[in-house]
């Protein structure tokens, strides 16, 4: 079987994404996820000028070295747009391979490690009650891990807070909108969150909580260690994560479980945090850290290293990868949670997928490949729209980490 055709899709059907559709000489096609939230055009770019025309004619089976041509291949190695790409293009070949073989991705990837994968939901609120409110809602529809996240009292804004009420989705259109922001203020709230949840309701749900990289080490301890009693699931990038060995600080000050990753765009970047044992859960994803031929690697390091899976899956990641994500979880043996937070009906109309919720868990469906279609002619209703992440500032205007 032989590649003989590559394209790049821009659509916006509520969100902005981008897709890879690679098509075989058998009429067989594979399709991948090249979402970069805020950045799309220039993996559409990388992509369309610089990886298609090297596809062309390889057989898609070669997943392996087509990964390593691409990636060793390329002289400049790792960045979020090079690895972005590249897991478009392997996604996409393991799709292939799954519907050349009629068989579902997990199949191919070790087959079936647990009955589904456990997901959790999303709840935010502009305060407690309202947060808590959320967590209930989502318990009632079967979640049996959800993540908190609630507005502090004298800022206006902060990460994790739908701002109209209804979902949360964290790209704007326009140019990127400004938030303050006060270590403080968030510091001293959130254990006052945890301590009414665990109140409400009991220890059974799991409770997670994204610090969304704001703390330095020092505080992420003490925050970890306010948090001790309430027994959360996880706390996310509680501080940025270039200088692995500042996790040292955090795990000398606190044992609540760290989970990190959902930047990151190779093993490289999460080597030491790995080894040392620094971290319990790692996020990356099947997107960004350069598709299911490297994720299946980096799983296995890290389950030398006791340290599990809980792969990033906002809404900026297209139902493709969530699709490819559900076979890769399903099948490794460090599996640890997966992060679900549901696209729009728009988008869920542009990409027919295969994969449901039931019961807490999602199943990836059995269909042959990754089981996440797209449709092309709904996408050209929506173009491509501009939007960017927020940025963050301090109460004094110092710039800081969104
Ligand atoms: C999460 C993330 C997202 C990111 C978003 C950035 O834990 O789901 O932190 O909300 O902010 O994916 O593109
Ligand atoms: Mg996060």
């Amino acid at each position: 079987m032989k590649i003989v055709d590559a394209r790049v899709f821009v659509c916006s059907p509520g969100r902005n994404f981008v897709t890879l559709k690679i098509t075989t000489d058998e009429g067989i096609y594979g399709l991948g996820d090249a979402t970069l939230n805020g950045r799309e055009l220039a993996v559409a770019s990388y992509l369309s000028e610089h990886v298609v025309p090297c596809l062309i004619g390889r057989d898609p089976f070669e997943t392996e070295d087509i990964w390593q041509y691409l990636y060793r291949g390329a002289y400049w190695r790792k960045g979020p747009v090079t690895m972005t790409a590249i897991s478009a293009v392997d996604v996409a070949l393991w799709d292939i391979k799954g519907k050349a073989l009629g068989q579902p991705l997990y199949n191919l990837l070790g087959g079936r490690c647990r009955e589904g994968v456990t997901v959790y939901a999303h709840a935010t609120g502009r305060d407690i009650e309202e947060t808590a409110d959320e967590v209930a809602r989502h318990i009632e529809l079967g979640y049996r891990a959800v993540r908190a996240q609630s507005g502090v009292p004298g800022l206006a804004s902060t990460y994790g807070v739908a701002k109209h009420g209804g979902t949360y989705e964290p790209a704007e259109r326009g140019l990127p909108t400004e938030h303050v922001w006060s270590t403080g203020k968030y510091m001293r709230h959130v254990p006052k969150l945890f301590e009414a949840l665990r109140v409400r309701f009991g220890d059974d749900v799991h409770l997670l909580h994204d610090a969304h990289h704001r703390l330095k080490p020092i505080e992420a301890a003490r925050l970890g260690r306010d948090l001790e009693p309430y027994r959360l699931f996880w706390l996310e990038d509680p501080t940025p994560a270039e200088l692995q060995e500042g996790f040292r600080l955090i795990r000398q000050g606190t044992t609540t479980p760290i989970a990190v990753g959902e930047v990151f765009d190779s093993i490289w970047d999460a080597k030491q945090l790995i080894s040392e044992q620094l971290i319990d859960y790692l996020r990356m994803s099947v997107l960004h850290g350069g598709g299911i031929t490297p994720m299946k690697k980096a799983a296995a390091f890290a389950h030398m290293y006791h340290v599990q899976t809980g792969c990033h899956g906002a809404t900026d990641l297209s139902p493709i990868t969530m699709g490819a994500a559900l076979h890769f979880d399903l099948s490794i043996p460090n599996f640890g949670l997966q992060e679900h937070m549901p696209h729009t009906p728009e988008t869920d109309e542009v990409f027919p997928h295969a994969y449901y919720f039931e019961n807490g868990y999602m199943h990836p469906g059995d269909v042959p490949g990754h089981g996440v279609d797209f449709n092309e002619a709904l996408a050209e209703k929506y173009p491509y729209q501009r939007a960017y992440l927020p940025v963050n500032r301090r109460e004094d205007g110092t710039l800081w980490d969104w």
